[in-house]
C-alpha cells in the first residue's frame, strides 16, 4: 500500500513541478516557433507516457499485493494486448520524430533573401564579420590569424576589403531580416546559443557551419556557449542586440572594414617605425 502510494505521489509530484515550475524557456525572439512546438509535443507524449505507466504500476502493486493463499496465474503471452501496445507505441514514437523532420527541412533550407553573418569562436570570446557592401565575405584561413588580422582573413581576396569586422564585441542585427550565421572555430568545438533565437549549432574547426532564423522582436539577447570547451567555458559569453532598421544603420556606420583596419598598421610601419617601436615600448 505505501509503495502503491509513493509512485502516485511521484507522478502527482512530477505534475505540479511541471505546473509551478519558474523554469520555463524564455520569451522566443525568433521564427522558430516550430522548435517550441516539436518540444511540447515530445513533452506531452512522454509525459503522459510516464504517467500512465508509473500510475499503472501504482494499480498492480496494490490490485496484486500479497495475499495469504492467493496464487499468482501464468500467462506469458497475450496476442491481444501485445499487438495493441506495439501499434501504441508506434503511433508514439511516430508522433515525435515526424514533426522533428519537418522542422529539420525548415532549418537547412535558407530563404533565398538571407543576409550572412560570419560568427567567429575562439576561446573564450565571440567576433562576427558581415559582408559589407558587396554582401560577399572574402575567404579565411586560420593559417592567416594574427593579432593585426584576429579573424584570418585573406587580404588578397578582393571581396575581403570590405568586410566588417565586429572584433570581440556585441553583435546587432536588424529586426525582421532572416539571417545566415556562418559558423568557424579556430581552435576546439564551440557551440553559439542564443537562447531567445531558439536555434543552434555546434562549431566545428576546419569547417563552416550554419544556421538561419529572423529575429522578430528587438532587444538585447546573451549569447552562451553551448560546448564544454575548456576552463573558460563559462565565461564565454556576448551580447546580440536586435534593433530597428535606422538603429542597425546608425550601429553598421560606426563599425570599421577590414581593409581600414589593417591599412594605419601598415603605413604607420613604413613611414614611421621609430616612433611605432617608440610607442610599443
Ligand atoms: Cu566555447
Amino acid at each position: 500500500m505505501a509503495v502503491a502510494l509513493v509512485l502516485v505521489l511521484i507522478v502527482v509530484g512530477s505534475v505540479l513541478f511541471h505546473v509551478l515550475s519558474p523554469w520555463w524557456s524564455t520569451p522566443i525572439a525568433s521564427n522558430w516557433s516550430y522548435i517550441d512546438d516539436t518540444l511540447s509535443i515530445t513533452f506531452w507524449i512522454t509525459g503522459t507516457v510516464f504517467a500512465a505507466v508509473v500510475l499503472f504500476m501504482a494499480y498492480c502493486v496494490y490490485r496484486f499485493r500479497h495475499k495469504e493463499g492467493a496464487k499468482a496465474a501464468y500467462e506469458p503471452e497475450r496476442r491481444k494486448l501485445e499487438s495493441w501496445l506495439t501499434i501504441a507505441t508506434a503511433l508514439g514514437v511516430t508522433a515525435m520524430l515526424a514533426p522533428g523532420l519537418v522542422v529539420w527541412s525548415h532549418f537547412i533550407n535558407v530563404p533565398d533573401d538571407a543576409s550572412e553573418v560570419e560568427v567567429f569562436a575562439q576561446q573564450w570570446q565571440w567576433s562576427y564579420r558581415l559582408p559589407g557592401k558587396d554582401g560577399k565575405l572574402g575567404t579565411s584561413n586560420a593559417r592567416l590569424v594574427s593579432p593585426d588580422n584576429p579573424l584570418g582573413i585573406d587580404p588578397n581576396d578582393p571581396n575581403s576589403k570590405d568586410d566588417v569586422i565586429v572584433n570581440a564585441a556585441d553583435l546587432h542585427l536588424p529586426i525582421g531580416k532572416p539571417v545566415k550565421m556562418l559558423l568557424r572555430s579556430i581552435d576546439v568545438l564551440h557551440d553559439f546559443y542564443v537562447p531567445e533565437f531558439r536555434a543552434r549549432m555546434d562549431m566545428v574547426p576546419g569547417m563552416v557551419t550554419y544556421f538561419w532564423f529572423t529575429p522578430t522582436r528587438t532587444g538585447t539577447f546573451e549569447v552562451l556557449c553551448a560546448e564544454l570547451c575548456g576552463v573558460g567555458h563559462a565565461f564565454m559569453r556576448g551580447a546580440v542586440q536586435v534593433d530597428t532598421e535606422q538603429d542597425y544603420a546608425a550601429w553598421l556606420q560606426q563599425q570599421s572594414t577590414f581593409a581600414q583596419l589593417t591599412a594605419p598598421a601598415k603605413t604607420g610601419a613604413l613611414a614611421e617605425p621609430a616612433t611605432r617601436a617608440a610607442k610599443v615600448n
